[in-house]
């Protein structure tokens, strides 16, 4: 259908995450990939996006910390019924954590989330424990992940050759406001809320997002708010996708809502990865990242040397606070997360509902569990469980369906459309993982070093002052706990220290 792309991160195999192979025995050591998502035989054999009219292309939306302009992204066109990047909007609303001029506007453009130390001072940051910190440009990476420029020579490749993303700010300092979020849903989706918000909707220009990316976690129960605007979305055929959250423990919100497709993190090997949470209300796997102790990464538990990975590729910005103008500052970093693993997923969903428009929101999560490839196998290894949640062996009761598979979940969605999905059929057996004798001796390196890679949850000590804390305040914390999902930026350009941005708990009490 088409040739792999020519992007030199993805030639030198930077971006080994969209790797040409899913064979254990490719590669050597924990070069292999067996967890990776099969894009590039999705692209070459079965569904290219560069081949669609951009017309005809899924509306994905982001929501995150908003937009930053970078060589290896489109720029925002405006024609926007030709553009790649659609129309935004602000929806951060407490100026107090804005960091523009404040206020909900329609410049989606992310000013940055840092935390100056004069910041850091003032109560109402004191209150949510948000301390000095760099920007961490998480939407830009999460939008270079989904649709970087493909086949233009130079940086990386996106998951679709010719999207069209609306990237929605929702996330200033210190996190996000719940009715924030919930806007943006609505207002992405063009779907009527019925429950009340705390403003108005303004209009949206676009065409109807049907995939919306959420890599947001928060440590309480899903609420009335959040699983109402996921049910209006999905009764409009708005499909919501989540990270599973990345304390090593039970799935986080909006992942732990019904109707959500919930993405835990794998890392190259198939193994879950050490932070990823995991459980019952995951839908599917795929990579975050998973690093080693390198680069003063933090939180590589301690098989982070013989089983991690190389962390994931992908566009970034190189400065600390506010964003600097010019292609100057544009540049590439190395993430790990469930943020990074759910837009994986989003970008795949997106790209069957160009080949088959009319799947409904379940026929979405029936393709994303007929198509899966089984979890890998270990006979070394121990299963992921409250008492093994860090680098452990996947099954369909902890890590969802399968590991995601992007050419045999567009296949699936080629044959439903041609009305033939009962001739589908899913090739894929278990990889083995002590098949290959190189990644056995990385196995039996990491078992001489512990038996576990992290030790049982309830003996864990939260690797990052507070994170696992209720937002408090307010008389209780009601909406404690929402944060942006910890990441990392290693190595490569940036360097950053792994964190938790924590939620503010200013958000109405009457939609939990
Ligand atoms: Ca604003
Ligand atoms: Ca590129």
């Amino acid at each position: 259908m088409s040739a792999a792309p020519n992007d030199a991160q993805y030639l030198n195999n930077s971006q080994w995450w969209a790797s040409a192979s899913t064979s254990a025995s490719s590669g050597s050591g924990t070069r292999q990939n067996a967890g990776v998502p099969n894009l590039t035989r999705a692209w070459t054999t079965e569904y290219n996006g560069a081949s669609t009219a951009l017309a005809s292309v899924t509306p994905v939306a982001v929501l995150d910390t908003g937009r930053v302009a970078h060589d290896d992204l489109y720029p925002r066109d405006t024609n926007q019924a030709t553009s790649h990047a659609l129309p935004g909007h602000d929806f951060v609303a407490d100026a107090q954590f804005a960091g523009d001029s404040g206020g909900r506007d329609s410049d989606e453009s992310d000013p940055g989330d840092f935390v100056s130390p004069s910041e850091a001072s003032q109560a109402a940051f004191r209150q949510l424990g948000c301390g000095v910190q760099d920007s961490s440009w998480h939407g830009l990476a999460i939008e270079g992940i989904l649709g970087a420029r493909t086949n233009n020579s130079s940086g990386m490749a996106g998951i679709h050759a010719n999207p069209r993303i609306v990237a929605v700010r929702v996330a200033g300092k210190c996190g996000a406001d719940l009715d924030d979020i919930l806007s943006a849903m609505y207002w992405v989706a063009k779907v009527n809320p019925s429950q009340s918000l705390d403003a108005s909707l303004p209009s949206n220009p676009n065409p109807r997002a049907r995939v919306v990316n959420i890599s947001f976690g928060g440590s309480e129960s899903c609420g009335l708010g959040y699983q109402t605007a996921v049910n209006d979305l999905k009764n409009n055929g708005v499909v919501v996708v989540a990270s599973a959250g990345n304390e090593h423990g039970a799935v986080s919100r909006p992942a732990s809502c019904q109707n959500v497709v919930a993405v835990a993190a794998l890392n190259r090997l198939g193994l879950k990865s050490t932070y990823s949470n995991f459980g019952a209300a995951v839908t599917i796997s795929t990579v975050g990242g998973d690093p080693g102790p390198g680069a003063g990464y933090t939180d590589a538990g301690v098989w982070g040397s013989a089983l991690g990975d190389d962390g994931i590729f992908t566009t970034s910005h190189n400065t600390n606070s506010a964003p600097s103008l010019g292609t100057s500052s544009n540049s590439y970093a190395i993430y790990a997360g469930t943020s990074f693993s759910a837009p994986m997923v989003a970008g795949v969903i997106g790209m069957m509902l160009d080949v088959a428009p009319s799947l409904s929101v379940d026929d979405v999560f029936r393709g994303l569990r007929a198509s899966a490839r089984p979890h890998v196998t270990s006979t070394l290894i121990g299963q992921c469980s409250n008492d093994n949640p860090g680098r452990c062996m996947c099954t369909t009761s902890t890590c969802g369906a399968g590991m995601l598979d992007a050419y045999e979940a567009l296949r699936w969605a080629r044959l439903v459309r041609d009305g033939q999905e009962g001739a589908y059929t899913n090739p894929a057996t278990a990889q083995v993982l002590e098949a290959d004798p190189l990644v056995e001796t990385r196995i039996r390196q990491a078992l001489a070093m512990s038996s576990k890679d992290r030790v049982a949850n309830n003996q864990q000590t939260p690797a990052t002052t507070g994170a696992t804390a209720s937002a408090g305040g307010g008389g209780g914390g009601a909406f404690g706990g929402l944060w942006v999902l910890a990441l990392a930026l290693m190595a490569a350009v940036r360097q950053a220290w792994p964190r938790l941005l924590r939620a503010r708990s200013s958000v109405r009490r009457a939609l939990v």
